[in-house]
């Protein structure tokens, strides 16, 4: 009998470590939207969009209500999640050119690296537009450096964006489709062929979409775009299939390394511009384009949550759904997003929105789940930031962050998990200033930047006087209380450029 308790209970340790194990080494899927706001979500407050799978997630997941991009426009934002560290602290990454080479130095520690170091299978599906290759390199041949270099084993990626050339899916360092007798070219310094149509010359050739600023270059199917290109016919991207290509890709990953432990970084296109949904989401939203590639977006997240509820991977599975920077309207085709939008207010009860210093630029939504450790439909108000997903995913991996990685990154797990409801004490929101953060507080210093984007009419948030609000009071940022707070005002700013001078990085880094 005693034996046959020992047995049992030695069976029970070794299913108990095991499940511990697994509870350890959780699969992660990160889907990272692209210029999704605040209030885009119906579970964030929207009523005129719908998304049923994102309100899923948050009903069985946690919902961040301040957290933040680390910046208010794509490469930024991207530079620091991977990297942990602030892009103000780097040159050459500012919104990149579609030719621009790989911003990140290859072989540096970044959020793919942790998992690829714990044994994970990783990939990235999706926007990248972080650079690729070298300097002048030739798209026909192999295309690297990129993400095999900094952690991911696998990529089918969009170079950089819908709206930049070149207008061709890259996977594993290759263009897919690529006729070798008809070479891609690049350029942005100047059109390749003066006698090719351009959408400036050529306009009646946009049969799908007209740019409402800017976007006047080389054409591809019918809307033209930022940069030039040439060649490459059979390997061009149809716009209205993007988001059903790479989510196909995503989950195509995720049934390969269905029996180990994966890290999925899923990319999307939606929302960002051009907006040309797949047919069987256009005039569904009633709100043009914009609101139609809102739902689209919503249905490849719920694409993927049902793949892994059909592999039964839900439970062994963290979701974590982000965006990149705060919402644009008109940002830069002729898609009625304007005209349509009637009461939705895409940044929510925020200011601003991408590009701008207000709160708008990077507040965003993020949902978490991880069921049997994250407390279905709850939410959390602490301020977080993707920044900190580097040092904070390190440590649920066991993975040491070398010495000199992600000096921004602060491990903050236990709050990203809704643990506990301290955020960080402090946060710098970087658009065309720094802003910090501490608590309620927000400080914008004086700049000579426009107060209005003029060509997405968004509100910059630049001043010639410096601003605070307290977004407890006043989210909408319309107090400036600087006059009545000049001692905080000080203090934040003193603290704003120690945090500039590397003075306030995380424990434990060195140069
Ligand atoms: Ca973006």
């Amino acid at each position: 009998m005693l034996r046959c308790l020992l047995a049992c209970f030695a069976v029970l340790n070794v299913s108990a470590a095991h499940a511990g194990m697994e509870q350890n080494r959780p699969n992660v899927v990160f889907i990272y939207a692209d210029d999704i706001g605040y209030g885009d979500l119906s579970c964030y407050g929207a009523t005129r969009a719908k998304t049923p799978n994102l309100d899923r997630l948050a009903r069985e997941g946690l919902r961040h209500t301040d957290a933040h991009s680390a910046s208010a426009t794509c490469t930024p934002s991207r530079y620091a999640l991977l990297t942990g560290e602030y892009a103000f602290r780097r040159n050459g990454t500012g919104v990149a050119r579609g030719d621009a080479s790989l911003i990140i130095e290859p072989g540096r520690f970044t959020l793919a690296k942790a998992f690829d170091q714990a044994g994970y299978a990783t990939s990235v599906v999706g926007k990248w537009h972080l650079g690729l290759g070298n300097p002048g390199m030739d798209w026909n041949g192999p295309i690297r450096p990129g993400p095999k270099d900094l952690g991911f084993d696998e990529h089918f990626l969009i170079p950089a964006t819908g709206d930049r050339v070149p207008c061709v899916y890259v996977e594993n360092e290759k263009v897919v489709g690529l006729d070798p007798a008809d070479p891609i070219k690049v350029s942005f310094d100047g059109p390749l062929d003066p006698s090719a149509p351009t959408g400036k010359s050529h306009p009646e050739l946009l049969f799908r979409m007209k740019p409402s600023h800017g976007h006047d270059m080389t054409i591809v199917d019918g809307i033209s775009r930022i940069g030039y290109m040439s060649g490459g016919k059979k390997a061009l991207w149809d716009d209205e299939t993007m988001a059903d290509v790479i989510t196909e890709k995503a989950i195509d990953f995720v049934d390969r390394h269905a029996g180990e432990p994966f890290f999925l970084f899923f990319s999307t296109h939606d929302i960002h511009v051009p907006r040309v949904p797949h047919p069987r989401f256009v005039g569904k939203s009633g709100m043009g384009p914009r609101g139609d590639a809102i739902l689209q977006l919503d249905d490849s997240v719920g694409r993927l949550l049902e793949a892994l509820d059909a592999r039964k991977l839900t439970d062994k599975t963290i979701v974590i759904f982000s965006s990149d920077n705060g919402p644009v309207v008109d940002d830069g085709y002729v898609d009625r997003a304007v005209e349509d939008l009637g009461s939705h207010k895409p940044a929510g009860p925020f200011r601003g929105g991408k590009y701008s210093n207000f709160e708008g630029g990077t507040r965003v939504p993020l949902i978490i789940r991880w069921p049997g450790t994250i407390k279905p439909g709850t939410g959390s108000d602490a301020l977080v930031c993707q920044i900190d997903f580097l040092a904070s995913f390190a440590r649920l991996l066991g993975q040491e962050l070398p010495k000199d990685a992600g000096p921004d990154s602060f491990e903050t797990l236990d709050t990203l998990l809704g643990r506990t409801a301290e955020g960080r004490d402090q946060l710098v929101e970087h658009a065309g200033v720094t802003s910090l953060r501490t608590g309620p507080w927000k400080f914008i210093p004086a700049s000579n930047g426009p107060a209005i984007n003029k060509l997405t009419n968004t509100e910059m948030g630049n001043s010639r006087s410096p601003q605070l609000y307290d977004l407890k009071h006043d989210p909408g940022e319309t107090r400036n209380l600087v006059d009545s707070e000049q001692a905080r005002v000080k203090k934040m700013q003193a603290m704003l450029d120690a945090i500039r001078k590397g003075e306030l990085s995380r424990p434990g880094f060195a140069r």
